[in-house]
């Protein structure tokens, strides 16, 4: 038997109170979104009153459920709730709505919001991050309360996302769709905002799809809730479809929700100019009079608030009883309770880098090939790494050996503790997925796919930057070296376009022990990284492992140097570089490579005796510029102008590097169907350029001090 939420006058005051403080703040703050904030009042005061299992006071408590607001541009409606059931949010705040340093920013913004699960605007990615939430709450009920009966888990936590008709016109929507869909993600509830209105007028203007059918199709259980007789949304329906859905359910949900936008604004609703401007003081004040209040702005009655704060009570007694159950659990599961509490706290086992598989110089091999090493060893130790590929497991090499496949339950390998991934071609909804899955804290996880294909995944990957999420991307077939498949799968732009990203750590190692050195510090810093990596074997350079080890983490390091003073004799390994990089002196060239360039520079630079040249490998360049200056001028000193830079890939940024005295071997068109040494040949990653390079910027350095 399902139960109607029991609205008491109470509960529409209380929404009435909602709608007008979101009209109230976007008038105060002169710009934002009021129409669907105010038409979905009812929606999230069911949501944050009812459905939702949260305590306003503990809003990182492990056992709550998730809110995404995946049409962010709604935020004041976000926020009005957060306010009204008791978050460290205050009218204040709501006043404060769009303004400098507010806690009330345009769009949610993880981190600066108690209450705000993820950041959202760009439409689309809410929706696909909730999907990873959901993965990622299964994933660890299933690794830790595999024999709980369903629903009642204290891993069993569920999602809720309003989404609007961008988020679903979104091509990420259905890929991400179908993914929730695939697995079952029962945990999942997507409230869809079916207004009939985006911002250039009617949707009839782009869609004559059938929302509900295409998500039918791609398995959820899907509901229609259509207006209440008076052009309000029908909250009591809403209500109903969500009670009944199995709370255990084994499919996602999505409730197509008829509302009329700024609904009941007598001229503003129903029009698409109310979806992103004040509505105006006179419509404002229409409002009220058709909502038969007569208010001052931002005027909260108390007992309304008293109302919906009793929110805080209803928190307070679920997070208490969940904790009594969590305890229980506990005891019951010491070693697993450790872990866990292990993995919350993002702690990596002491003794992580001993467990890293040793590539020593004489070694040849991929670095994708290391990186498959790495992961296997890692997943012995971190039960928390999971991870995949968008249907490149092999050549990303990516899949944990012996791990099962995530999915339900469906006999032998499968299961939601299953620790391999698998996306399909769907790199957009991976990434954003991903972000979702590395806010339910527990998990390490990592995805990949081609670099040239990151391209898929800008979006999300500008999200994790933005929240500084501990996400790590695997890109393999990192320049043209991949050869014959041409230059529509030959990274050149991209790996520019991911350094200007702020935030965000592109590390491109050039061979096995740096591969190892490198996932090693992506986890130990723990912040959005990409593992760039090369298809092709490549040489271990022979630098002593604590030099690689150390070097990595600082992002550059000297891999070779040449004494000065012995006149351009190359100078070996930099066997004492570790502690003073600077060692064999002032070299007159000092080379900057990354990933397979390095072994390419040691065998150009092997050829020039009359120069003492440095190389320096510089794997990651946003670890190096975080360095003190000191550690900066040791590996690239000042003084030395003759400097060259190869990275088989567009030159593109690398100025700063390389001065204004500097040579920059690069890649600056596309490339070409060929096997791998004629792509390299044809592009110009030959040691004859890097030589020449080196003479070059020797000779105008030269030139320079003469003049
Ligand atoms: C990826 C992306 N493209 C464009 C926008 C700008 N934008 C914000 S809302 C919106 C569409 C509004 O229509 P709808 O999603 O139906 O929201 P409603 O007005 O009904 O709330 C657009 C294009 C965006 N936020 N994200
Ligand atoms: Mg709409």
């Amino acid at each position: 038997m399902t139960h109607a939420f029991d609205q008491t006058p109470l509960d529409h005051a209380a929404v009435t109170t909602a709608r007008l403080l979101a009209l109230d703040a976007v008038e105060r703050a002169g710009s934002g979104h009021p129409g669907t904030a105010a038409a979905l009042a009812p929606v999230a005061h069911l949501l944050f009153q009812k459905h939702l299992r949260h305590d306003p006071q503990a809003p990182d408590w492990p056992g709550r459920d998730r809110f995404v607001l995946s049409c962010g541009h709604a935020s004041v409606l976000l926020y009005t709730q957060l306010f009204l059931t008791g978050y460290d949010v205050s009218l204040d705040d709501l006043k404060a709505f769009r303004s400098f340093g507010s806690r009330t920013p345009g769009h949610p913004e993880l981190g600066h919001t108690p209450g705000v699960e993820t950041t959202t605007g760009p439409l689309g990615q809410g929706f696909a991050t909730a999907v990873g939430m959901a993965m990622a709450i299964a994933h660890e009920r299933a690794v830790n309360d595999p024999d709980a009966a369903p629903g009642e888990s204290v891993f069993d936590r569920r999602v809720f996302v309003l989404a609007s008709d961008g988020d679903l016109q979104e091509g990420l929507s259905y890929e991400a769709g179908a993914l929730a869909g695939r697995h079952r993600l029962g945990g999942l509830t997507v409230i869809y905002d079916d207004n009939d209105i985006q911002i250039e007028g009617d949707t009839s203007l782009t869609s004559s799809e059938n929302v509900g059918a295409r998500f039918a199709a791609q398995g959820w259980r899907v509901d229609h809730v259509g207006l209440a007789s008076d052009g309000d949304v029908d909250v009591d329906a809403l209500d109903e479809v969500l009670s009944a859905a199995d709370r255990r359910g084994d499919r996602p949900h999505l409730v197509v929700l008829k509302s009329q936008i700024a609904w009941p604004a007598p001229n503003a609703r129903n029009t698409s100019a109310s979806h992103g401007a004040p509505l105006g003081a006179d419509e404002v004040a229409a409002t009220r009079v058709e909502l038969g209040v007569d208010s001052d702005p931002f005027t909260v009655d108390d007992t309304v608030l008293a109302h919906t704060r009793t929110a805080l009570e209803r928190g307070r007694a679920a997070r208490e009883a969940w904790q009594v159950a969590a305890d229980a659990w506990e005891l019951a599961h010491p070693v697993a309770a450790a872990e866990l509490r292990r993995s919350r706290s993002r702690t990596l086992p002491a003794d992580l880098g001993s467990r890293l598989p040793v590539f020593s110089p004489g070694d040849t091999l991929a670095t994708r090939d290391a990186s498959g090493q790495v992961i296997q060893a890692f997943a012995e130790a971190l039960p928390e790494l999971w991870g995949g590929s968008a249907d490149l497991a092999e050549p990303n090499r990516t899949a944990i050996a012996g791990g099962a496949s995530f999915l339900p339950d469906e006999g032998p390998g499968t299961g939601r503790a299953g620790r391999n991934v698998h996306w399909g071609v769907r790199e957009g909804a991976m990434a954003s997925a991903m972000n979702g899955i590395a806010l339910i804290e527990g998990s390490r996880f990592f995805a990949g796919t081609f670099l040239v294909f990151s391209d898929y995944q800008r979006p999300a990957i500008r999200l994790a930057a933005l929240m500084q999420l501990p996400v790590t991307y695997l890109w393999s077939h990192d320049s043209v070296a991949l050869g014959a498949d041409g230059p529509t799968h030959q990274p050149i732009e991209h790996l520019a376009s991911l350094r200007a990203m702020p935030g965000f750590s592109v590390v491109r190692p050039a061979d096995g022990a740096e591969t190892a050195a490198a996932w090693l510090a992506i986890l130990e810093k723990d912040g959005p990284a990409g593992l760039v990596l090369a298809r092709q074997p490549l040489p271990v350079a022979p630098t002593p492992a604590d030099v690689v080890r150390a070097g990595v983490r600082r992002g550059a390091y000297v891999v070779q140097d040449a004494s000065a003073s012995a006149g351009g004799s190359a100078g070996g390994p930099a066997g004492g570089a570790a502690g003073d990089p600077a060692e064999g002196g002032t070299p007159d060239v000092v080379v900057v490579a990354t990933g397979s360039e390095v072994a390419l520079v040691l065998e150009a630079v092997a050829q020039i005796d009359d120069l003492a040249v440095r190389v320096v490998s510089m794997p990651c360049r946003e670890w190096f510029d975080a360095e003190p200056v000191e550690y900066r001028e040791q590996v690239l000193p000042r003084a030395v102008s003759a400097r060259v830079v190869v990275e088989a890939a567009a030159s593109f940024g690398w100025e700063g590097v390389a001065g204004p005295g500097g040579v920059i071997v690069g890649i600056d068109e596309f490339g070409l169907s060929a096997p791998a040494a004629d792509a390299l040949r044809e592009r110009g990653m030959t040691t004859e350029r890097v030589v020449a390079a080196v003479r070059a910027a020797a000779a105008r350095a030269a030139t320079s001090v003469a003049s």
